[in-house]
């Protein structure tokens, strides 16, 4: 997608720190952390949100979470514990409209979910 901010990261045309790739999915740091670790999952195909995942995307999902176990690992979080998030549409925060998960961690985070 031209105009899409993580396709042009994923393109390398945008500069970001990248902290996980595969030939499915890329991994790189919030540019607007909210916590020690704040990471952004992306596939690497364009899939505006959750509701744009069918059964031929639904395998980015499972690749998503594996990244995510990699990353806490790397990154040394894994056994402190840490959070995936996907936000969908607009009522659901989501502000890039191509689908992202939130991996967030390296503190204590609050239980409330609203
Ligand atoms: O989350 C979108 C997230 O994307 C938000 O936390 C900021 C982040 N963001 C926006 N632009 C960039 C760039 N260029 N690099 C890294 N991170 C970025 P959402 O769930 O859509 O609200």
């Amino acid at each position: 997608m031209d105009d899409c901010i993580f396709c042009k990261i994923i393109n390398r045309e945008l500069p970001s720190t990248v902290v996980y790739e595969d030939d499915r999915v890329m991994a790189f740091k919030d540019i607007n952390p909210e916590a020690p670790v704040h990471v952004l999952i992306v596939p690497k195909e364009h899939i505006k949100d959750l509701n744009d995942v069918d059964s031929g995307s639904a395998g980015y999902i499972v690749d998503i979470h594996m990244a995510a176990k990699k990353i806490a690992q790397k990154l040394g979080i894994a056994e402190s514990g840490y959070r995936l998030i996907n936000n969908c549409g607009e009522d659901g925060g989501q502000t890039v409209f191509h689908i992202h998960y939130h991996l967030v961690g390296g503190r204590k985070l609050s239980t409330k979910i609203l």
